[in-house]
């Protein structure tokens, strides 16, 4: 989608600035974590969470792009989390966004170091982000630090680690896709809503938000079983090969496909609430769509 990668392109521009403070000079002995880092951050990914919190900010009246840092800082836990999802001790996948995977480049040691570090520089950035208020900041690390945790992202991938090969229920699939997928996308939502300092349209970018999310996973589900293995960048049925619960798994395919409709007409409903949501109501229908 054209205007979703012009608009990934500005975050890469800034993740690439944000990155640059890590230099031979300052960090000569442990350039190389930097370098893990840098290598994930900037193996390619589609940009949709920080592209959120940046269309949320500027529909809420950010006409500065003053949410630029917190998409940036959004992206780098994203990043993290597919680094150590990607992990032997994880999902042990060999591949992402086409390319080798964290730890096959750099081992284990430095992929767990760098994801970790990206953890804690995204938190560093909205701390540091002086066109925002003390006030912004404290909210945006909030939020995320709660997406993230034990009750959101790390949450969702506890329960999906320890229900493998297990009988699952739907109602425990449903919890784990709203902690492991929806906590992040929802909080990129929010996290646009305060740097425009809109508290009072939280609720609104949650009811579209969780629409989005489960779509956004049930799709990720049903590529793992459809996709073209070089365009989806990443190994597929590794659901299937690692006995996963899945959406298609659990109702079938064809179900799933359409639960992934019906919640993006969901969303797009939503959207088309909000003022000037042309492009907001484009990508989400393209996320449906996406073949990778
Ligand atoms: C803290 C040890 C430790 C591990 C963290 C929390 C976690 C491991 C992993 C998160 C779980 C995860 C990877 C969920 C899947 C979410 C998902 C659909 C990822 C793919 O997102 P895209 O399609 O990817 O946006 P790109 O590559 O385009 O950014």
């Amino acid at each position: 989608m054209v205007e979703l990668d012009r608009r990934a392109e500005l975050i890469n521009r800034r993740l690439e600035e944000l990155m640059s403070v890590y230099t031979e000079e300052n960090a000569a002995h442990q350039l190389i974590c930097a370098e893990a880092m840098k290598y994930s951050l900037s193996a390619g990914g589609k940009r949709v969470r920080p592209v959120l919190v940046m269309e949320f900010a500027r529909i809420w009246g950010d006409s500065e792009g003053k949410a630029a840092d917190s998409a940036c800082a959004l992206e780098m836990i994203h990043t993290f989390s597919l680094i150590h999802d990607d992990l032997p001790c994880m999902d042990d996948d060999d591949l992402r966004r086409g390319k080798p995977s964290c730890h096959k480049k750099f081992g284990e040691d430095m992929a767990l170091l760098a994801g970790d570090a990206l953890e804690n520089y995204a938190f560093d950035v909205i701390a540091s982000d002086d066109k925002l208020s003390f006030e912004q900041r404290v909210k945006l690390i909030k939020c995320l630090s709660e997406a993230v945790g034990v009750m959101g992202m790390i949450g969702g991938q506890t329960v999906d680690v320890r229900n493998v090969g297990k009988p699952f229920d739907a109602e425990l699939l449903l919890k784990m896709y709203s902690m492991k997928t929806g906590a992040l996308i929802k909080c990129a939502c929010v996290m646009g809503c305060i740097c425009a300092e809109r508290y009072d349209m939280i609720p609104a970018a949650e009811e579209y938000a969780e629409a989005l999310g489960l779509a956004f996973q049930i799709v990720d589900d049903i590529l793992d079983i459809t996709a073209d293995e070089k365009k989806l960048g990443k190994p597929v049925h590794s659901d299937a090969e690692l006995n996963k619960a899945t959406y298609p798994a659990v109702f079938g395919l064809e179900a799933a496909k359409l639960r992934a409709e019906e919640l993006t007409e969901k969303a797009v409903s939503v959207a088309e609430g909000f003022p000037d949501s042309g492009f907001l109501s484009e990508l989400t229908k393209y996320l449906l769509k996406r073949d990778y």
